[in-house]
């Protein structure tokens, strides 16, 4: 009898949970609904928090593994203006990452968590920071195609539902905005005053990165797993598909100004759709690249290794200081 009762009102216990629980997803779905910004302490699904740890996180890795293709060319670029810059573009791609990771430690994830993901290969990154940075071309073409990409998946996520990640957005998009223009103004240079060696340069460097480019911005619709839900709770703004379009009707007369051919002899005007038709994209390169298996991604993974390493005494000094600091302040009070 008494174990009956006691199960009977476990039960209503049960039920006044979950229907507790439903009551604050459905405030929650409404205040998606009405563009609110959701903040870090707002209830929030655990799958929602799920989805905003792995993208930002994602995002944040890709920012500071970003820095080493084109931190390949700092000490060898071809004069000092062009090294100023470079550098400063660096240093920025390492800033975005913390304001990343940041963000993504609002949600309750330490950074230490995300920083052993990324260092022991569990993590993914960005497909593009796996292909090697060959010539000095690489560097404008970079800053052209691949930050003109992050800016067109970018923009958007200023507008994402989850505040603290939007408002990181702002600043970084202004940032990567910057970055696009020193590539192409670069690239332009180049193309306008540079020998038919340079040149040439330019145009291998397009020829290598324009498909890579354009896999950046994820899988084709019918194989993105996660833009569905994504989008439904504005952490995501468009497909990855509408995206790409955006992307590639850009660019293609960018390409027209600077004198450079896109690698696809199937793009053109397409007057019915409003947008430019292109070629097939190579996704079995894409899933080789994200499985770990593209050109650099040992040697980036090892580079990150190398670096964690090498500033363990950054660390321990860190943190020997903060210690004396904080024994100081507790003598004082
Ligand atoms: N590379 O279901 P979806 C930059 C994964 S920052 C590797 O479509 P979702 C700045 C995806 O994670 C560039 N993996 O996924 C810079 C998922 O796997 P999971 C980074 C990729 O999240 C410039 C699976 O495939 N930008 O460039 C890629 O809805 C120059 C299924 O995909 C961001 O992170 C890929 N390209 O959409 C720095 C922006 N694509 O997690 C230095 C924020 C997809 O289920 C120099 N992120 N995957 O195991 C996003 O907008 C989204 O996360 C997408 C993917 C669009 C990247």
């Amino acid at each position: 009898m008494y174990t009956q009762a006691l199960s009977l009102e476990q039960q209503e216990l049960r039920a006044a949970a979950s229907a507790e629980e439903a009551a604050k997803e459905a405030a929650f779905e409404a205040r998606i609904e009405a563009g609110d910004f959701i903040e870090a302490k707002d209830w929030m699904p655990a799958h929602y928090r799920k989805t905003l740890v792995r993208q930002i996180s994602q995002h944040a890795h890709s920012e500071i593994v970003g820095m080493l293709p084109e931190g390949n060319w700092i000490t060898r670029a071809p004069t000092l203006k062009r090294k100023a810059i470079l550098l400063a573009k660096v240093q920025d791609e390492g800033g975005h990452g913390l304001y990343l990771y940041a963000a993504a430690e609002t949600l309750g994830t330490s950074r230490d968590e995300m920083t052993r993901a990324l260092l022991t290969g569990k993590a993914k990154y960005s497909s593009i920071f796996n292909y090697p940075t060959l010539t000095w071309a690489d560097v404008g073409v970079i800053g052209w195609l691949v930050d003109g990409a992050a800016i067109m998946n970018q923009v958007p996520l200023c507008r994402c539902s989850y505040g603290p990640y939007a408002r990181a957005m702002i600043r970084v998009c202004r940032e990567e905005s910057f970055h696009q223009r020193q590539g192409y103004e670069s690239l332009l240079v180049i193309m306008q005053n540079g020998t038919a060696a340079q040149k040439a340069m330019v145009q291998d460097a397009v020829n290598r990165w324009w498909w890579p480019s354009l896999m950046m911005f994820g899988p084709p619709d019918d194989q993105s797993p996660n833009s569905e839900q994504s989008l439904r709770w504005g952490i995501k703004r468009f497909t990855n598909d509408e995206l790409r379009q955006k992307f590639v009707d850009a660019t293609v007369d960018q390409a027209k100004v600077l004198g450079v051919t896109l690698p696809d002899p199937d793009i053109r005007w397409n007057e019915a759709r409003g947008h430019h038709d292109f070629g097939a994209i190579n996704w079995d390169e894409f899933w080789r690249v994200v499985g770990g298996n593209g050109p650099c991604n040992r040697e980036r993974l090892a580079a990150r290794n190398r670096a964690w390493d090498e500033g363990a005494w950054v660390r321990e000094a860190a943190m020997a200081h903060a210690a004396k600091q904080q024994a100081q302040h507790k003598e004082a009070a």
